[in-house]
This record gives C-alpha cells, sequence and structure tokens, in this order.
C-alpha cells in the first residue's frame, strides 16, 4: 500500500516536471534589443580655404555618434583633422603645441582633446566615432600647422 502511494507520487512529480519543462520551452525567448546605430554628423572643408563648412553642430548627451569629415581641398599641403576641446581656451594652446606634434600627425598631449579625427589628405573622407560628453558648449579646431587660427566650430550638447 505505501510503496504504490509512493510510486504514484513519483509518477505525479515526473508528469508535472515535464509539463513544467515544456510550457518553458513554449515561452518565446525575449527579443534582443538591438543596439542604436550611431548619429552620423558630417563636417567639411570649403574648398581650399581654412575654413569648416559647418561651424556649429549640436547632439545630445550620451547619443552614440559618427563624426565623419570630408576634406575637400584640392590644394597639394591641404591636410586637416576635427580636434574636439573641452573649452575655448585650449584651441590656441593645443593649436600652438600641434606645430610641433607632427610624428603624431599634429595631436599634442593635452588633457583639453576630448576626441579627434585622423588628419585628411586633400580630398580624404575620415572619420571618429564617440559619446556625446555631457551638456554644455565644446570647441572644434583644425590642428594642422596655423590652421587653427581660423578653422573653428562650436559643438553644442543639449540634455
Ligand atoms: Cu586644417
Amino acid at each position: 500500500m505505501k510503496r504504490i502511494s509512493l510510486l504514484s507520487t513519483l509518477t505525479l512529480l515526473v508528469v508535472s516536471l515535464s509539463a513544467l519543462l515544456s510550457a518553458q520551452a513554449q515561452t518565446p525567448a525575449p527579443k534582443p534589443v538591438p543596439p542604436k546605430a550611431p548619429v552620423e554628423i558630417v563636417i567639411q572643408s570649403v574648398g581650399n580655404e581654412l575654413k569648416f563648412a559647418q561651424v556649429e553642430v549640436t547632439m545630445k548627451t550620451g547619443t552614440a555618434v559618427r563624426l565623419v569629415f570630408e576634406n575637400k581641398a584640392t590644394a597639394a599641403g591641404m591636410s586637416h583633422n576635427v580636434v574636439f576641446l573641452s573649452d575655448e581656451e585650449a584651441i590656441d594652446r593645443v593649436g600652438l603645441a600641434a606645430i610641433s606634434a607632427a610624428e603624431n600627425d599634429y595631436i599634442p598631449e593635452d588633457d583639453a582633446i576630448l576626441f579627434h579625427t585622423p588628419l585628411a589628405a586633400p580630398g580624404e573622407t575620415v572619420e571618429v566615432t564617440f559619446t556625446a560628453p555631457g551638456p554644455g558648449t565644446y570647441y572644434y579646431t583644425c590642428t594642422f600647422p596655423g590652421h587653427y587660427v581660423l578653422m573653428r566650430g562650436v559643438l553644442n550638447v543639449t540634455d
């Protein structure tokens, strides 16, 4: 009598376990959230001038950004980059220091440098990806020798 009752308890347990397992198998797996594609921002230089076509760009804080820089120059030696800086005063300091940083593609050591593109030869397109910093006003310049004097822009990061 006792043996039968144990056997039926076991059977019941096995039945409920398999029911539970099959119920789990039928539950659809949660859809993976696709990573957000980065927002693309394009900055160009103007012909053979020392000028950015876009002198102000705006983005939301925390946004994944793919910044594309198109060097529209055709004249030899008109290489450019886009170097983002934490404050306006840093433009002159970094621009001057860059003159002696040829071995590092004119990117000097400076804490104010947030991110930068590689150096683009005339006609070349380069890019850099980054996460937009905290809300505030930032600046960008070209650090190819002498260009910082004229090539400047403002990056606005909003909440
Ligand atoms: Cu330049």
